[in-house]
């Protein structure tokens, strides 16, 4: 692929949007390929994902200026979907996914990153909304998510304002989780990538699930939700042997990985 590599460690994979000299915007190439990329994950193996932009100076200084700059109304439509879709994929995909924000998340940047289930990022990190100053609305989610992520009132000043925060401000308003240094963000992630991959990976995956639907509906169909896949998880052999090593008083024993079945 030309701007996205893959690496994978362990039950951890990496993904990095790797297009250093636009600060990694987003052009339809890149959300091609970070589609496919998406889809050739091997799921059997690879318990967490991170997304992370190449260089360090920019995550995603978002959709691409120029690609966009003369689309017509039906194509910036279709645009709007590209990434969309791509983000719905991310923000649906059945493991957890963690945001490694090094730099710039502007735009589509923000949006993408909001499209991950957890965000961390290095002190040098800047998050905005800037499309009202270029005349166009946020068209990756940016409306929907940060809306849902940090309320309505601070979303509607970011987004009208088009100004940019700092990581001690979206740490503050609850977009992202921790600060790190520039040299500590990759390998925090990793530690909490690594972290999550040990756990019972269709628990974690149900846990997922649960949360995603359930925000999407009132809270009694959202119980509902999270009663089906806690009970699905009574057909797993992870939730047996979970189980079982807890009650086994055999303080000798080392706890085994779990099998993901
Ligand atoms: N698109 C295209 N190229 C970009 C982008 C971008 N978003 N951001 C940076 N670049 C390019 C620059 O043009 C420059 O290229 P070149 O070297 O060829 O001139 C290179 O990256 C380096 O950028 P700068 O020289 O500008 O670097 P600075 O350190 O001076 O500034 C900034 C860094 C502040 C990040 C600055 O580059 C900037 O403001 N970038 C644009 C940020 C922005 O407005 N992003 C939002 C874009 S709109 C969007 O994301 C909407 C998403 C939804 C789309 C839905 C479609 C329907």
């Amino acid at each position: 692929m030309e701007f996205i590599l893959y690496e994978v460690k362990g039950a951890v994979a990496t993904i990095t949007i790797n297009r250093e000299r636009a600060l990694n915007a987003l052009n339809s190439t890149v959300l091609d390929e970070l589609n496919a990329c998406l889809d050739a994950v091997d799921l059997d193996t690879v318990r967490c994902l991170i997304l992370t932009g190449a260089g360090v100076k920019s995550f995603v200084a978002g959709a691409d200026i120029g690609e966009m700059s003369s689309l017509t109304k039906a194509e910036g439509e279709a645009f709007g979907k590209k990434g969309n879709d791509v983000f719905r994929k991310l923000e649906t995909f059945p493991i957890p996914v963690i945001a490694a924000i090094n730099g710039f998340a502007l735009g589509g940047g923000c949006e993408i990153a909001m499209s991950c289930d957890i965000r961390i990022c290095s002190d040098n990190a800047v998050f905005g909304q800037p499309e009202v100053g270029l005349g166009i609305t946020p068209g990756f989610g940016g409306t929907q998510r940060l809306a849902r992520l940090v309320g309505a009132g601070m979303a509607k000043q970011m987004i009208y304002t088009a100004r940019n925060i700092k990581a001690d401000e979206a740490l503050r308003i609850g977009l992202v989780n921790a600060i790190y240094t520039q040299e500590e963000l990759i390998p925090a992630a990793e530690k909490m990538a690594a972290g999550i991959a040990k756990n019972a990976p269709i628990a974690v995956r149900n846990c997922k699930k649960a949360i995603n639907e359930g925000l999407d509906v009132d809270m009694d169909q959202a119980i509902v939700i999270e009663e089906k896949l806690f009970g699905d998880c009574f057909e797993t052999e992870d939730q047996k042997y979970g189980m079982a090593f807890f009650l086994d008083k055999n303080k000798e024993k080392v706890k085994e990985p779990f099998k993901n079945c």
